[in-house]
């Protein structure tokens, strides 16, 4: 039988309201060992609020209300009571300690959604949408992440779990009754089915990326050479002084990262070391550093020192695009109000240090961001579901070329159920321990 566990569901700090829940067959009658009001906790309906007092060992400590929710119509599908107390440090963690001196157990992080998943409530794909809904730092992810919560993925997955099952158990039950012809018919139906859900697969996979850019920012490196700008440019875009800058050359050697939002999108904007040969060890280790940032940025703004001519920094933006493949290379003009006829230079000719053209760029940087996740779905597709999905992909093609090449059902059979267990483990229907442990130590405390 699980514990009865508790832990405050709110953050901790000052705040007008503080929720702590508890969950597990005792949870009610914890409560009722600490609260009094009109009636106990463990008489009352489910679905209903109490107001009450919180004792300890005699003493009042807050004033609260109760709501109750009846196993099996609950978050967890246990019995769950949910106290709201006022906020702040001490009131909620007294009434954590009371229910823990009478029974109750501190929950471990995520372990009210691991009950619900493991009491049916919802699949894993649920599970990560709840994860991604606590840390969405976008309004498209967090709108995203509940689409995925009501579960319109899960059942679709259940769907090709199905069909997927379905198609292996007729490939093994043709091995008992095979006709020539039937067999030949059906051959080439099947062939499609699974055609059909690897396209699904990849096309699933495919948005891994986008998801990514969803849940933590679209990543843009600012790279050049030493003195072009960069620095400025940085602090220019986060309107705060936050990178030191200076005209001696090689100013930055480390890189510093900083989030803002340029229309609703989150951007990870990140400045770097100047690029070039240098014997200086301190610099040498940051130009290293660059190459971390520009293999994780999705896009990179060269910056061109203008006054040192337009094609100054144009090498270096190639060996960038070459390089680094599939990211947006830009090349920015700095300086342009050190230039005669700047206007010349098009839009991406910019001043940082005079605040030209910055909106211009910030445009352009959000509409690229926006246009790499503009495929609409209903799931954020994360590292572990990908890697599934390819997975369950390349076992369907192999049953495709088992039928091609005319072999065996059974050896057909054994692909196509490889890629449902795949499936399995993408719902959760076959899990491990392991995985939800990774999956589980991803959410705080009181989720
Ligand atoms: N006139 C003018 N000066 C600029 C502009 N942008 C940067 N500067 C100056 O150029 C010098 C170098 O600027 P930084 O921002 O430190 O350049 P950086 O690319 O970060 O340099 P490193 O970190 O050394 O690689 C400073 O003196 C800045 O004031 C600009 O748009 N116009
Ligand atoms: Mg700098």
């Amino acid at each position: 039988m699980p514990k009865t566990i508790v832990a405050l569901s709110t953050p901790p700090g000052v705040a007008g309201l503080a929720v702590l829940r508890l969950s597990g067959e005792s949870a009610f009658d914890i409560v009722d060992s600490i609260f009094t009001g009109k009636i106990s906790i463990s008489d009352a309906k489910s679905h209903t609020i109490h107001y009450g007092k919180i004792m300890s060992k005699g003493i009042l400590i807050d004033t609260v209300t109760v709501s109750v929710f009846k196993s099996p119509n609950s978050y967890t599908g246990e019995d769950v009571a949910e106290i709201s107390c006022h906020g702040g440090m001490v009131v909620a963690g007294e009434i954590i300690d009371a229910c823990i001196e009478n029974g109750a157990e501190l929950a471990e992080a995520g372990e009210f959604t691991k009950r619900a998943f493991l009491n049916g409530k919802m699949d894993l794909s649920q599970v990560e949408a709840v994860a991604d809904i606590i840390h969405s730092t976008s309004k498209k992810a967090s709108q995203t992440a509940a689409r995925q919560l009501i579960g319109n993925f899960k059942q679709r997955l259940d769907v090709i779990l199905d069909s997927l099952k379905h198609i292996a158990s007729l490939l093994e039950l043709e091995l008992d009754f095979a006709e020539e012809e039937i067999e030949l018919l059906e051959k080439e139906e099947i062939k499609e089915k699974i055609r059909e859900v690897a396209n699904y697969c990849k096309e699933l996979h495919s948005t891994h990326k986008a998801a990514e850019i969803l849940r933590n920012g679209y990543y843009v490196g600012i790279a050049g050479y030493p003195n072009s700008g960069k620095s400025t440019l940085f602090n220019t875009l986060l309107q705060k002084h936050r990178a030191i800058v200076s005209s001696i050359p090689g100013t930055t050697r480390d890189y510093i990262e900083e989030s803002l939002y340029i229309n609703d999108v989150h951007i990870r904007l990140v400045d770097t070391a100047g690029i070039r040969k240098t014997d200086d060890v301190v610099e040498v280790e940051g130009v290293r550093l660059v190459d971390n940032v520009l293999q994780q940025s999705d896009m990179v703004l060269v910056i061109n020192d203008i006054t040192k001519g337009k094609f100054h920094s144009d090498s270096l933006a190639s060996g960038i695009k070459e390089k680094y493949k599939d990211r947006e290379v830009l090349v920015v003009h700095n300086k342009v109000d050190l230039v005669e006829s700047s206007l010349a230079y098009g839009i991406d000719g910019i001043s940082a240090k005079a605040n030209i053209g910055i909106e211009k760029l910030k445009d352009i940087i959000s509409s690229k961001a926006t246009l790499s996740f503009s495929t609409e779905n209903d799931i954020l597709v994360n590292a572990r579901q990908a890697t599934l999905l390819k997975k369950a992909e390349s076992y369907l093609h192999k049953a495709i070329d088992a039928i091609d090449k005319n072999m065996d059902n059974t050896i057909i059979a054994i692909e196509v159920r490889a890629a449902a267990q795949a499936f399995g483990e993408l719902t959760g229907k076959n899990w491990s321990e392991e995985v939800l442990n990774q999956i589980f130590s991803k959410f705080c405390i009181g989720k």
